[in-house]
């Protein structure tokens, strides 16, 4: 196969919800939050938080219902991550989508830049506990690394630093609405996962497979820059 298309071009991978299973625990560590408040929390709800920080999270559930000073933010947000980590870390190997190192497998065959780009400041962790091998990556930004989440475009800017793409030349795979909104920020390409309502994509599955990497090997064929 001819990849010389792929020189120069960059697949930037949220991790949340596109890599990991995690996601599921996000929303069963602040639906328990939520009951603890006694404010009303359901699926739709929390589709605003994926991709966003621990404290812009709690700060959309609540907006509107209860107001909460910095020291009660700290408590809550401390206690929702010590629930989360509690499930994911029982999960372990479970939180890695079927057919992940397949699919990253098939792509490390070409010329492809590939980078994890997370809102999550568990990232490093979650990575280690859940199999996902690390050296299909040539660079990882977590939440530690930087400071405006989703939907500012930092994180996915950063990560083109990192394996020295330009942000056109990128293409974003993501399940949240913050995140597809600032790949579109960056000006990078989107491929929208899962079944959160994300607005027009370039690319859309239900699910990363091998049998959607000939999607992203046609996105690159036709979007020369
Ligand atoms: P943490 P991603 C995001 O990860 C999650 O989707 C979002 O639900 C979470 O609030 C955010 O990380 C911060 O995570 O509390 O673990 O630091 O989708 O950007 O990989
Ligand atoms: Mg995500």
């Amino acid at each position: 196969m001819n990849t010389f298309y792929l020189e120069n071009k960059a697949v930037i991978f949220d991790l949340d919800g596109v890599l990991l299973d995690s996601a599921e625990y996000h929303y069963l560590a602040w639906k328990k939050i939520a009951s603890e408040l006694n404010i009303h929390f359901n699926r739709k709800i929390n589709h605003l938080l994926r991709g966003v920080s621990r404290k812009e999270s709690l700060l959309i559930m609540t907006h509107g219902k209860i107001e909460l000073d910095e020291k009660q933010i700290t408590e809550i947000t401390t206690r929702k991550n010590a629930l989360y980590l509690d499930f994911v870390r029982k999960a372990g190997e479970k939180l890695l989508f079927d057919g992940i190192n397949d699919f990253l497998a098939e792509l490390r065959k070409t010329p492809l830049k590939l980078a994890v780009s997370s809102g999550s400041r568990n990232a490093p962790e979650l990575i280690d506990i859940s199999g996902l091998k690390k050296d299909f990556f040539h660079a990882v930004v977590s939440g530690q690394d930087f400071t405006r989440s989703k939907p500012d475009p930092e994180s996915f800017l950063m990560a083109a630093g990192k394996v020295g793409i330009n942000a056109e030349n990128c293409l974003v795979i993501e399940d949240a609405p913050a995140g597809i909104e600032a790949a579109r920020r960056a000006r990078m390409g989107t491929f929208g996962v899962g079944n959160a309502e994300l607005g027009s994509c370039d690319i859309k599955a239900e699910s990363l497979s091998l049998k959607n990497v000939s999607f992203i090997f046609e996105y690159f064929k036709n979007h020369e820059v």
